[in-house]
């Protein structure tokens, strides 16, 4: 076992080796530890294989042992986690809890997870439900720099971020005031200081406006239901400010700047009821000038609602009519729009119309002339508004100042060219802006391309979130799974590459070269200051009914071959995996006492439970991880 990886044999092959040779050795009774010579993975799986840089067909499947050459994070919907896909191939990789528990990593079974998800005074998690949307990156430089993912939960109005060294959930916050927290964007630089050339900031934009204070008191008081814009702070993931709007926000999206955010607005009639939402022939693109209202929040222009102590300035209409001042922006947009979207030339956002065939092209440049007092009207700086076909939602980029845009109605991608949009807009009728469209299964909602919203967008892989899958896949029963499917837009024409089904519901996800992420396969001890980090500290250790029983991992045994524990004691059990190969995970469970999850190598978790059921309980290890992982067992005994 104390053979180095060689460039033949890379650091992934760590547990085959481990396995085989191990499995020879646990047998024939030998001691395990000269395995944890073998060298843990740092730099893990992104590029460092043989793999070839490309899908060996057009279809996206890769040969067995190729990996892939995206990364792709996708929401999951109301499974309320995050998913990790390769592309081209669209091969499901992980899925990382965060809003909802998971049975399989112990996520809101464990004490660590539930610190980070929440808990009421009773110590259960105070929320297990969970609705994810949108899943957006950390950038540095416009592109992203593999730092972290942030993802929604529209039912709880929590953000989570995602660690993307260890792909895991790391922080929760949820936000105040608000109900329906639904489109979510880092900013991708500062707007005062050079210097910061990264993402600060996360925007969350809520949708359904509410009483404030929503006690139960104003409910028939609909006119002044308000929803807000919310800045969360990226490290501290603490909510720095909030902004008082009218209408509601949906999707949102951020300049490369860092000066502007924005959020689409379906419902500018503040209507409660659905007939109302749609009046209006116009509703709203809102823009946020951030440097101003962070100085507004400095000089202390600010109010605060409920029990929250976040500082929530006014960016309703009213008091924002003065371009010199103003901090918000209202943008007339047609009908109920649908998505706000970035062009990787930092020049332009875009709406698409949903209840209108067309799509609103905003020049940037030209808000910040309207904030300058350089423009007179803010509207003007919309410099196309094209029709597309009917029900665009989202739009994708190139890189090569095309845009694609779903057409949930019609079924369709359309790829159009933005400067000839401007073009035609501009009066030039000659511009044929639409250059290709396909046909999609069925009813498109969101869109994103290959580096789409970064400076790098490279225009190779489209993919498209589609909402009915109908007859594309073997039936399996009344739920049917969703349609998303992979382009290629590497050439003039759209070509369709694969279907691949997913569980309900994915909204919106992000797409990247691989290289962007250096995982971590392998902890370190000292990121748990609970570890127990040597074999000889395991134990029963006892004050009173407080009882800690401590733990380890070792493949194939826990450090504890039995313990005892008396009934009623209030029980933490904490286990550190000292295992340090690459893929030695191993799994603790506890029958009748509904407790599993897994430690990764060498990671520590803890779990806390009464020990109200007297009787011999078998702990084993749940996750395959040697030739004896069925021998893999602990006994616990808990006396009457
Ligand atoms: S929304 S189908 Cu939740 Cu992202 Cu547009
Ligand atoms: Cu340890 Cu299976
Ligand atoms: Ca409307």
């Amino acid at each position: 076992m104390n053979e180095k990886p060689t460039a033949a044999a890379p650091e992934g092959l760590g547990r085959r080796r481990f396995l085989n040779s191990a499995a020879v050795a646990g047998l024939a009774g030998v001691g395990l530890a000269a395995c944890s010579e073998d060298k843990p993975a740092a730099a893990g799986a992104a590029g460092t294989s043989a793999a070839p840089a490309g899908a060996s067909s057009s279809s996206g499947h890769l040969k067995p042992g190729e990996l892939d050459t995206y990364y792709g994070l996708w929401s999951g919907g109301h499974t309320g986690d995050m998913r990790v896909l390769g592309l081209p191939s669209g091969r499901e990789i992980t899925r990382i809890p965060c809003f909802v528990p998971d049975a399989l990593v112990g996520w809101g079974i464990t004490n660590e997870s539930k610190a980070i998800m929440g808990t009421k005074p009773n110590g259960d998690l105070r929320y297990t439900v969970g609705d994810t949307h949108h899943v957006h990156a950390s950038y540095k430089d416009g592109n992203y720099d593999g730092r972290y993912a942030w993802i929604n939960d529209k039912i709880n109005s929590r953000i989570a971020r995602i660690r993307l060294d260890y792909f895991t959930c790391d922080k929760i916050t949820e936000l105040p005031n608000v109900q329906g927290f639904h489109g979510i964007f880092p900013d991708k630089r500062d707007p005062v200081d050079p210097a910061i050339n990264y993402t600060t900031r996360v925007f969350c934009g809520a949708e359904f406006h509410v009483p404030l204070p929503n006690d139960g008191k104003a409910a028939d008081k609909t006119d002044a239901y308000r929803t807000m814009f919310s800045c969360v702070d990226a490290e501290t993931m603490d909510v720095r400010w909030q902004v008082l709007i009218d209408g509601n926000c949906d999707l949102t999206a951020t300049s490369y700047d860092g000066k502007l955010a924005a959020t689409n607005q379906y419902n500018v009639e503040g209507g409660v009821k659905f007939a109302d939402m749609m009046a209006a022939e116009r509703d709203a693109c809102l823009f946020f000038h951030v440097a101003r209202i962070e100085e507004a929040v400095k000089a202390g222009k600010f109010k605060t609602y409920g029990g929250s102590k976040v500082p929530v300035v006014d960016g309703t209409r009213k008091a924002n009519e003065d371009p010199k001042t103003a901090l918000t922006a209202y943008i007339s947009v047609p009908k109920n729009p649908h998505g706000v979207n970035a062009s990787p030339d930092g020049k332009y956002f875009i709406c698409a119309g949903k209840l209108s065939p067309t799509a609103t092209v905003i020049e940037l440049t030209k808000v910040l002339d309207w904030f300058d007092g350089k423009l007179d009207k803010v509207d003007k700086a919309i410099v196309a508004e094209v029709e597309l076909g009917l029900g665009p939602l989202h739009t994708a980029f190139d890189g090569r100042g095309n845009a694609y845009t779903t057409l949930f109605l019609d079924s369709q991608v359309v790829k159009w060219n933005v400067a000839d949009a401007i073009k035609f807009h501009g009066g030039d009728k000659t511009a044929k802006y639409v250059v290709d469209r396909i046909d999609v299964h069925f009813q498109p909602g969101h869109i994103n391309a290959s580096q789409s919203e970064t400076t790098k967008a490279d225009g190779k892989y489209l993919c498209v979130g589609c909402k009915f899958s109908k007859d594309r896949f073997l039936p399996a029963g009344p739920l049917h799974p969703e349609n998303e499917q992979l382009i290629d837009i590497s050439g003039d024409k759209m070509v369709l590459m694969a279907d691949h089904p997913v569980r309900g519901e994915p909204h919106d996800f992000i797409i990247f070269k691989r290289e962007l992420l250096r995982p971590k396969m392998v902890y370190t001890l000292d990121e748990f200051p609970n570890a127990v980090k040597d074999p000889k500290d395991s134990g029963v250790f006892r004050k009173g009914k407080k009882v800690e029983v401590r733990m380890t991992s070792l493949a194939p045994a826990f450090s504890l071959t039995e313990f005892t524990l008396k009934r009623g004691d209030e029980v933490t059990l904490t286990l550190t995996n000292l295992d340090k190969i690459q893929d030695l995970t191993h799994g603790l469970a506890i029958p009748k006492y509904n407790i599993n999850f897994i430690v990764n190598p060498q990671e520590t978790k803890s779990v806390s439970f009464i020990a109200d059921q007297p009787g011999v309980f078998w702990l084993y290890c749940t996750h395959f991880c040697h030739a004896l992982h069925l021998e893999m067992r602990s006994r616990m005994i808990v006396e009457a």
